[in-house]
């Protein structure tokens, strides 16, 4: 048996994301996070066999447009990724407003505008668009806060690390250049992956974040290394790892987020300010500390994320059940 997938493949400042717009299940519940439940609980299969090997890769993620569960929203999003279906994604939702936009998948009921329903909550969008194509895409993000600062570590063969946790739509480890940690460059992409794995093992032992507005949303999924800008006009670079070998090529939007939040919390950033972070790669998000906020108690902002998307071509996959590796394999 074949199930058919139509996908619109590109990415968003290098990092892929594939939109699926065709072949999406049917899903119960009342929400978009009780949708992303009954997805893993019934199809998760469906992520494995599009995001892993051989139909994807490490860095491999993307998601699925649903009628929105809300009068006050355009459209649901449900995110899938090596890692899981994230609570929100940043360079996804660039990417699928962007796809779904210039092919007709999504249509705005104020041009220019959206409110959209992904499992962390709801987000806004802003986008400027030039005959078909989508220029770019502004996000004003779920609420980001810091939830917890000073974790000490120590890890094997490299030394001793303090790291703080920020969520901006996920929960990140934030390690700043410390110790053996001289940088970006110093350290270099495999060996990032190689500790990151680590890093974020020893943190989970250690503490599980939990969100203070919904408990479904908790643990440390990214890793996130600071690093001083590199390019001119650039406020800060990072490297976030996911999945189990991945690095972001895009400067990350969750990522960025809970770094401009760590960022208000250490007196570093203040409302209004702009923060031009690059990836890994050199590509830019530009951020925005929209303003402060309250999570039940917590003190948070409202970040914004700027970036812009390109699709590389259409892509029907199909999935066969004669296949051996039908929901995918990943060579860890
Ligand atoms: O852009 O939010 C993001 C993201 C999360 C994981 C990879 N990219």
């Amino acid at each position: 048996m074949r199930h058919h997938f139509f996908c619109v493949d590109g990415h968003t400042a290098g990092n892929p994301v594939r939109l699926v717009a065709g072949g999406a299940p049917l899903l119960r519940g009342a929400s978009m996070i009780e949708r992303r439940q009954d997805f893993l609980e019934r199809f998760d299969w469906i992520r494995t066999g599009l995001c892993f090997e051989p139909r994807g890769h490490d860095m491999m993620s993307g998601g699925f447009l649903y009628p929105p569960t809300r009068a006050d929203t355009d459209c649901g999003i449900l995110f899938i990724e090596t890692s899981g279906c994230l609570p929100m994604c940043g360079h996804g939702t660039i990417g699928l407003v962007t796809f779904g936009l210039e092919h007709g998948l999504i249509q705005p009921r104020e041009p220019g505008f959206l409110r959209i329903e992904v499992p962390a909550g709801v987000i806004e969008i802003h986008y400027g668009q030039e005959g078909q194509r989508v220029r770019w895409v502004r996000i004003r993000n779920v609420a980001a806060y810091v939830a917890a600062t000073g974790i000490a570590i120590d890890v094997p063969g490299f030394g001793p690390l303090s790291l703080d946790i920020a969520y901006g739509g996920n929960f990140y480890a934030i390690i700043e250049p410390q110790g053996a940690y001289a940088g970006l460059d110093d350290l270099g992409a495999a060996r990032i992956v190689e500790l990151s794995r680590t890093v974020r093992e020893l943190v989970r032992a250690q503490i599980t974040p939990v969100h203070p507005l919904d408990s479904r949303i908790q643990g440390v999924s990214h890793v996130l290394w600071a690093d001083k800008p590199k390019g001119e006009g650039a406020d800060g670079r990072n490297a976030v790892f996911y999945g189990e070998r991945a690095i972001d090529r895009s400067p990350c939007g969750t990522g960025t987020s809970a770094r401009m939040a760590h960022l208000v919390h250490k007196g570093v950033l203040a409302p209004g300010d702009r923060f031009v972070h690059e990836s890994y790669i050199g590509s830019r998000f530009i951020g925005r500390v929209e303003e402060t906020t309250d999570l039940a108690g917590t003190p948070g902002i409202i970040p914004s994320i700027e970036g812009s998307a390109l699709a590389t071509g259409f892509n029907t996959i199909w999935i066969d059940r004669e296949d051996p590796f039908w929901a995918g394999f990943t060579v860890v």
